[in-house]
């Protein structure tokens, strides 16, 4: 049975209902060890499925395209402010309708076509927006892409130093998508000072850890900062910019009216409501939690053997490097999902596969972490994945499936916010 109930889609639209219905108790029954992902609070929920879809709000507080503004004024300003406190920074703009709308609103603040962009490689571990080829960041801008060491799995800074040097670019952007070890954001602000370009920190992984503490700030280092909400953060899809004041006028013009219409009114309820929980001593607690976990697992999978990016984690999320085994990243992934273990597998540094066919898995800690779990359940969680994917390898399937309810009746006992089990 799905919390809240959707009775109304149910009547309406059964067809729908039994998916989200499905969808729900796949979350429930699943370890899902999607970095990126998470289980939002019921407030969260409620906030997002609100009557506030029903508003248009083109413009920013006080200065509307549209009336009847009464209320989303201060919800907006209200999110507004608890970002800025949050994160410590002199503006925050909570429209953006996800982290690569968020990021395109950087490019068009601060650059045009053909400038330089510095970012780190996809498949070192950044993103797609941070001037990948593919992207529009880097069919449009002139993008140049630092990575990792081979050896350490780590960023060089005298690398990312001697390419800023070289390429004098507008914009440099740290953070990414599959970056296992902290970010040192003084390194990189000095680098940015020393060619005179704007710091772009992208925390949209590590948010949730800023908030609570678990990961240094960018605060004071990075001229701005763009994150998603959805991720660590536990907020609802959506994104938003932070800036020091001398920026905010730049951003908030290529939000609105450069890049988006109206604000989805909405979410932006939701990341008010998610940036109080995030503001909360639990959530310190649950972010130091993601991070234990994390540590838990890396080393309980080193001990199994698996070779893991850089050696192992500070943060939510492990890269494993499956090259030496014999098996890639893609059917691990595929196995491990029917053995109720969902993980994405993801490029790793100096993959000698190709993008949808890799060699490696991210795992991460943020949503099972949400569910309850601690770290004296990952060596379970380590020697589950161990034994799926050397089943997978003999196309054991009974073993997989084995485990899939191994996993069931684990998660039985911890409680995901939205759903309710009726027998
Ligand atoms: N796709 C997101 C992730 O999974 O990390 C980043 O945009």
């Amino acid at each position: 049975m799905h919390e809240p109930p959707i009775a109304q889609v149910a009547a309406t639209d059964p067809q729908i209902a039994a998916l989200i219905e499905s969808e729900a108790q796949r979350q429930f029954a699943k370890l899902r060890m999607i970095p990126s992902e998470n289980y939002v609070s019921l407030a969260v929920l409620e906030a997002s499925g609100s009557v506030l879809t029903n508003k248009y709000s083109e413009g920013y507080a006080g200065r509307r395209y549209y009336e009847g503004q009464q209320f989303v004024d201060p919800i907006e300003t209200i999110a507004k402010q608890r970002a800025q406190e949050l994160f410590r920074a002199d503006h925050a703009n909570v429209q953006p309708y996800s982290g690569s709308p968020a990021n395109l609103a950087v490019y068009l603040a601060f650059l045009s076509p053909g400038d330089t962009v510095m970012g780190m490689a996809l498949p070192m571990g950044g993103h797609l927006t941070h001037g990948w080829s593919v992207s529009v960041t880097g069919k449009w801008f002139k993008s140049v892409q630092y990575g990792v060491r081979a050896d350490t799995g780590r960023i060089d800074f005298d690398e990312v130093r001697d390419l800023a040097l070289r390429e004098r670019p507008k914009v440099i952007y740290c953070g990414g998508t599959a970056i296992p070890r902290t970010i040192d954001f003084p390194a990189f602000a000095s680098v940015a000072s020393e060619v005179g370009a704007v710091l772009v920190a992208d925390i949209a992984h590590i948010a949730g850890l800023i908030a609570g503490g678990a990961h240094p700030s960018p605060a004071g280092h990075a001229q701005v900062i763009t994150t998603t909400t959805h991720k660590t953060l536990r907020g609802p899809r959506g994104a938003m910019i932070m800036c020091d004041a001398a920026h905010a006028t730049a951003i908030d013009k290529a939000v609105f009216p450069g890049l988006q219409g109206g604000p989805h009114d909405h979410t932006t309820a939701a990341i008010a409501v998610a940036l109080k929980e995030a503001a909360a001593p639990s959530f310190s607690t649950y972010a130091h939690q993601v991070v234990a976990n994390a540590k838990a697992l890396a080393a309980a999978l080193s001990g199994l053997g698996y070779t893991l990016v850089s050696g192992g984690t500070d943060n939510h999320l492990i890269l494993m490097d499956l090259t030496a085994q014999e098996i890639a990243g893609k059917p691990a992934a595929k196995a491990l999902d029917r053995a109720g273990i969902e993980v994405n597998y993801n490029t790793v540094p100096y993959d000698p596969r190709k993008p949808f066919d890799p060699s490696g898995l991210r795992i991460g800690t943020p949503a099972i972490t949400t569910r309850g779990l601690s770290p004296e359940h990952m060596p379970q969680i380590a020697a589950w994945m161990d034994e799926a994917i050397t089943a997978a390898k003999k196309d054991d399937e009974a073993v997989i499936e084995r485990i899939a309810g191994n996993v069931r009746d684990l998660l039985a006992d911890f409680p995901m916010p939205g759903f309710t089990q009726i027998a």
